[in-house]
């Protein structure tokens, strides 16, 4: 089916700042549609994400330039070609820009029209994405698996004001049955978080991701407080409800260490790999994200070394979804798990590239929302395409995050036997 036209959009995102939405269209008329995600604690290895940087419009986060890019260039570059050939098109794209960080067309600009065009085939072919993608990704297999949620209800770092150093403390509902079961059981624990909060007379106001962000003075203190709300849940610590973290310390890293402000500290890798260690013995931490900054690969080495075989160690801003940076990381034993956000390296094509890489390396994939978000839910499809098997998408609070959880329970429904909820048995896949 040939593409018939491509529109873009400046509209906004869950900060309020300008983002694109893009169109595309089919010769028969079928349209998709997709937006563009923006992260606020971003790698400096991700692909470029084009701002106006005009200070008459948005404080210079306006996106024209780059929507001026999706009517033009790429709109030409596409129309007329054949829209179920997403590598093809994403390669053209990729050529056009001619950089190699999209950085003169954009990589929103191209992320945009990317997943709009693979939301308009899989219309046309009238199967929901994940059908769709789940069978372009891996042809003859069966797609089911749906993902274990990690669900961010304590925001600090930079998404939050006057809260922890660490950005992310989340929920995994590791021993529920079914997806619909384990949103249940982080619900009802973020309820009882927001209750002890209360009542020690902390803040319960929520920050970027719809996590709570009270002004804590220890970073510890923030996981012993997740670990009273799920013993008050009545769930059990663990192996039903799980911790998983993202302290995304490439903010703290400064002059070859990090700098642990609210605690009034800066510790050396070796310490910092030390402080995992201790806190995986001590409370049920599954995963780590981040646990070194994006430079660090000594302190990746020491980390993963001395704990990769008891926690998931997740590299973001480390390997962007870019996979000559993952190729690195598996050579390297540099973590032994994979952040993907689609807008870190701009393509639906080479996204897809590095969640097969990680996988076939014994890697597991986590699908990753930004913390500038949308009503998009092209990641909610991802993740069940794909089979990662985890997803993160924020806390079960706010509709920019709730949309990722909502469709995922659609989904679930929508595959109904065939659904499978992997639970921990995440963790027995790595190698
Ligand atoms: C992260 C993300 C998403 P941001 O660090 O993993 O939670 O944050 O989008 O701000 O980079
Ligand atoms: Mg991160």
């Amino acid at each position: 089916m040939q593409i018939q036209d491509v529109r873009a959009r400046e509209l906004l995102d869950s900060r309020g700042n300008p983002t694109l939405e893009v169109d595309v269209e089919l010769g028969d008329g079928t349209v998709g549609r997709a937006i563009v995600p923006s992260g606020a604690s971003t790698g400096a290895y991700e692909a470029v994400e084009l701002r106006d940087n005009d200070a008459d419009r948005y404080g210079g986060k306006g996106v024209l330039t780059a929507l001026g890019h999706v009517r033009g260039e790429l709109r030409e570059l596409l129309t007329g070609r054949d829209a179920d050939d997403q590598t093809g098109l994403d390669r053209a794209m990729i050529e056009a820009d001619g950089t190699s960080n999209k950085g003169r067309l954009g990589a929103n600009a191209i992320l945009g029209v990317s997943l709009a065009a693979a939301q308009a085939t899989a219309n046309a072919h009238r199967q929901p994405l994940y059908r769709y993608l789940g069978e372009h990704y891996a042809p003859g297999s069966s797609v089911g698996t749906l993902p274990v949620p990690m669900c961010n209800v304590l925001n600090g770092g930079a998404h939050a004001s006057d809260s922890t150093d660490f950005q992310e403390f989340m929920f995994m509902p590791v021993g529920a049955p079914s997806f619909r079961e384990g949103i249940r059981q982080v619900v009802e624990c973020y309820q009882q978080l927001k209750r002890i909060l209360g009542e020690r007379g902390l803040n319960t106001n929520v920050g970027d991701e719809g996590g709570f962000a009270p002004s804590l003075s220890t970073n510890r203190g923030a996981v012993e407080l997740l670990v009273e709300a799920i013993e008050a849940a009545g769930q059990r610590p663990g192996e039903g409800m799980a911790i998983a973290l993202d302290p995304a310390t490439t903010e703290l890293w400064a002059d070859g260490k990090y700098d642990l402000e609210r605690e009034g500290r800066v510790v050396t890798s070796d310490e910092l790999a030390q402080l995992w260690g201790e806190w995986v013995r001590d409370f049920p931490i599954v995963s780590i994200e981040d646990g070194m900054a994006e430079d660090d690969w000594d302190g990746w080495k020491t980390v993963t070394a001395e704990h990769g075989d008891s926690v998931q160690l997740v590299g973001d801003d480390l390997l962007v979804t870019n996979i000559e940076r993952l190729q690195r990381g598996i050579d390297e034993r540099a973590a032994n798990a994979i952040l993907i956000k689609l807008n870190q390296i701009g393509t639906l094509t080479e996204t897809l590239q590095a969640i097969k890489m990680a996988q076939d390396a014994g890697w597991n994939a986590v699908i990753s929302h930004r913390s500038g978000e949308t009503e998009d839910t092209t990641i909610s499809h991802l993740a069940v395409a794909t089979g990662a098997g985890q997803i993160k998408a924020g806390a079960t609070a706010r509709t920019d995050r709730t949309a990722k959880y909502n469709e995922l329970l659609r989904i679930e429904e929508d595959l109904g036997s065939d659904a499978v909820y992997p639970g921990a048995s995440i963790f027995g896949r790595q190698s």
